[in-house]
């Protein structure tokens, strides 16, 4: 829950970026000089790929599970007795993903779009993987996570509860590796009121800041910071639909770049907030809900009207 908190702060900062000033700072706020995105788009790209080729994971223990295995990834340094061990980046598991990130995103105006390299490890899958979906961006899932630095400190994990995160509330990085994860089979009553999951999703992700927070300094993160994350995927919520307007959230990804965040068909109403339509109820703010401007079968699929025939949903039209 701590991380989601985190997030709405990151918001927050955002949105007061432009107007920046700061009456009433609190001494422990750290003011870093603002900084380009594609400047340390490249910078946290080397600082990734330089831990990325001298660190391991303990990918044996994977691969044969000992006795009493917690199936957690643990990290090392390849050197002395583990100056044998494979690199990351030398494991053919390890896959990436580029993500387009605007500077906009950050509440800055100097129109930058960035290419941003995701680096994931998936060490454990299901396998039937091929016939289980993943979450979306736009989904709720149930995780168990720890989140660190790149020199190991770790500054948000959860520990013995799960968390059920809403995918496009936390950092943008970790969202779109979940994707990647299959959910686990279950849940199994345990006997003692507890449930588990089987053969969930296990895996690792790095990003960099641009993915994260960017220039915003949180707990003890410090700005531009690369983030490493651990993740269990033990279910989700397929087509949530976060608002409860009818539509699945993935669908208010209007312009399909990935990023529920910067879907706002009403934003010149919204002067002191930007709610984006995932988290909107009436989405074109014509004081008529998105759902009553829809149809909504009963499979739950949606049909969209356009009354008016000028090409714009009613739900997205404030003059239908
Ligand atoms: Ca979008
Ligand atoms: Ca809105
Ligand atoms: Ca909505
Ligand atoms: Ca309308």
């Amino acid at each position: 829950m701590k991380m989601k908190n985190l997030l709405l702060l990151f918001l927050l900062t955002a949105l007061m970026g432009s107007c920046k000033k700061d009456d009433g700072t609190p001494d422990e706020v750290i003011i870093v000089p603002p900084r380009s995105l594609s400047e340390v788009a490249d910078e946290d790209d080397a600082e990734i790929k330089a831990y990325l080729e001298t660190h391991f994971y303990n990918y044996e223990e994977f691969d044969s599970p000992p006795a009493g295995f917690d199936f957690k990834i643990k990290f090392d340094t390849i050197a002395g007795d583990n100056a044998d061990k494979t690199p990351i980046m030398d494991m053919p598991i390890l896959k990436s993903e580029t993500i387009t990130v605007s500077s906009s995103d950050f509440g800055r105006d100097d129109d930058e779009v960035v290419d941003h390299i995701l680096y994931y490890l998936i060490v454990r899958q299901r396998d039937d993987a091929e016939v289980v979906n993943g979450p979306t961006i736009g989904d709720y899932a149930v995780v168990r996570f720890e989140g660190s630095l790149l020199n190991g400190t770790v500054f948000d994990a959860s520990t013995h509860v799960e968390a059920r995160f809403n995918l496009s509330r936390v950092v943008r990085g970790f969202g779109n590796a979940i994707e990647y994860l299959k959910p686990g089979i279950g849940p199994f009553e345990n006997g003692d009121g507890t449930v588990r999951f089987d053969d969930y999703g296990i895996g690792a992700v790095f990003m960099p800041s641009g993915l994260g927070y960017f220039s915003n300094t949180q707990s003890i993160i410090p700005a531009y910071t690369p983030l490493v994350f651990k993740v269990d995927l033990l279910s989700f919520e397929p087509d949530t639909d976060f608002d409860d307007d009818g539509i699945p959230s993935i669908l208010e990804d209007l312009n399909g770049d990935g990023n529920l965040n910067n879907d706002n068909t009403d934003q010149d109403t919204e002067v002191t907030v930007f709610i984006p339509n995932y988290i909107d109820v009436d989405d074109d703010a014509d004081g008529i809900p998105t759902r009553e401007e829809i149809d909504i079968d009963e499979l739950g699929n949606v049909t969209f009207r356009d009354t008016d025939g000028d090409g714009i949903q009613d739900h997205l039209d404030n003059d239908n």
